[in-house]
């Protein structure tokens, strides 16, 4: 009998909130990310892969879970989840379980205290910030307070959203904090390891506040930079649901406007993201210059998406296409015919049943995403559609062509995105579509937990990382 096949290591890389706005995506043409494209073409690439719920702790949550928010009641970013869940087997944890070395840096889970037990890990440094002069220590007890730089806040935005900035800081690129992961991720990838290993390495760009070195700013001269595509009367045919997911946080796109911050701050994404991009690079290079070049297979997605002010809205939690679209990149160790790229939909679901497979670890059968690897073997495969939730009863199902959300109301959107790429003409109330919302709705949840107990409802012990019900 022969033996059994080594099993890969992985990398496991993410960011935050960066939508679409990749080259090898096309949904901001002049975007700069080579090393992201570069990772697409010597792997696959999933174009139609969508964030579970599109906000960081539900879609975090979901994601190194298995379990749908509408499963385990975490549709908010003020449900830790641990206590929520306290069985639940997460992507770390089942490595650990099965023989891997499991380490990690930066955002993997959700970024505030008690989201990340150290019990996940068997190695682990923890987040360091580039604004911590007002992150709020409650928050983040193991950062520490400095002072403001002289200039801040850097958009020129006086009393705007606290960690709403962009611009240049003053400080070398190795100084930021995402690159103390990076740092991280290349004395891993330097040391010898007897173990299968499971590196996450979670960097927080392209998320607000948008620093990035000067550099990237430079790559993006001010006239040069387009708006997202506008129309005056898109929230017209919504529902009052979506109108409200819409208007939340409206005072700050109002304000952008106002003050003329609109390119200014598409300017801050766009270098964030060369950025971000840039880092990902640096990871890449290490492991292909280690020892660990063949043997790795490497996960790249993001959170969830961003709007620029389509919908007259900033941030994400939407339901529209701004919101869920995510890149997801596979490559390296495992993953089969490189290059071509993957158009059916697919979810942040899917990464944990995928890396069971890919890896050969035991199958979990709670796991709600559908593996991937039917499609990394052929890329013809067929596939369902896929669903978004956001907060309790609102899905929104994605297949080739059509979006369709049904509120918890009942109210509902449809899109045809072949037609309409923004999303700009609800097709929802014309009767000749009733058959495909029924066909698309039979994706959608049938089990709508309700919202998890929040925050307050604990006594939470930042050291031990335990929690008593209050
Ligand atoms: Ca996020």
């Amino acid at each position: 009998m022969a033996a059994p096949a080594p099993r890969p290591n992985v990398l496991f890389l993410s960011v935050d909130d960066l939508n679409d706005w990749i080259g090898c995506l096309r949904g901001y043409p002049g975007v700069q990310t080579p090393n992201l494209d570069r990772l697409a073409q010597r792997g696959v690439l999933f174009s139609n892969a969508h964030c579970a719920s599109p906000l960081c702790n539900p879609s975090r949550t979901a994601l190194l879970t298995g379990l749908r928010a509408s499963t385990s009641g975490v549709y908010n970013n003020e449900h830790w989840w641990r206590p929520v869940l306290p069985d639940a087997v997460t992507i770390p944890q089942h490595f650990k379980a099965n023989g891997y070395h499991v380490a990690g840096a930066g955002k993997i889970f959700h970024h505030v205290v008690g989201y990340n037990p150290p019990d996940q890990w068997h190695e682990f440094q923890l987040q360091e910030f580039d604004d911590n002069w007002y992150r709020r220590l409650d928050y983040y007890p193991w950062v520490k307070k400095v002072p403001s730089p002289p200039g801040h806040p850097f958009n020129g935005l006086k009393n705007f959203q606290g960690e709403f900035d962009w611009g240049a800081l003053k400080k070398p690129e190795r100084e930021y904090g995402d690159m103390k992961a990076v740092n991280f991720g290349q004395q891993f990838l330097k040391r010898k390891h007897d173990k299968p290993f499971f590196l996450a390495i979670g960097l927080f760009h392209p998320h607000i506040p948008m620093f990035a070195p000067q550099s990237y700013f430079d790559l993006y001269p001010a006239a040069d930079v387009r708006l997202p595509p506008i129309k005056a009367d898109d929230l017209n045919d919504l529902p009052k649901a979506a109108q409200d997911m819409a208007a939340f946080r409206r005072d700050e796109h109002e304000r952008i406007v106002r003050e003329n911050k609109w390119r200014d701050a598409v300017r801050a994404y766009l270098a964030s993201i060369t950025f971000a991009d840039a880092m990902i690079g640096q990871l890449l290079d290490a492991l292909d210059a280690s020892a660990y070049a063949k043997n790795t297979t490497i996960v790249f997605w993001s959170d969830n998406g961003w709007h620029l002010g389509e919908k007259q809205h900033w941030h994400k939690s939407t339901l529209w296409e701004r919101s869920t679209h995510v890149p997801m990149i596979w490559a390296g160790a495992g993953i089969g015919q490189p290059g071509v790229t993957r158009t059916q939909p697919v979810n942040l679901l899917d990464i944990y049943p995928t890396l069971v497979d890919v890896c050969g670890l035991p199958h979990r059968p709670e796991l709600e995403g559908l593996s991937l690897a039917p499609l990394l073997k052929n890329p013809k495969a067929k596939r369902p559609p896929t669903v978004s939730t956001y907060l309790e009863g609102n899905h929104s199902v994605r297949d080739e062509r059509w979006r369709y959300t049904r509120y918890r109301d009942g109210s509902e959107e449809l899109y045809d995105r072949r037609a309409d790429p923004n999303e700009w003409e609800n097709l929802a109330g014309q009767p000749r579509y009733a058959r495909l919302k029924a066909k698309l709705a039979r994706w959608m949840p049938t089990q709508n937990a309700k919202p998890a107990p929040e925050k307050p409802a604990y006594d939470f012990d930042p050291v031990k990382h335990t929690w008593r019900k209050k």
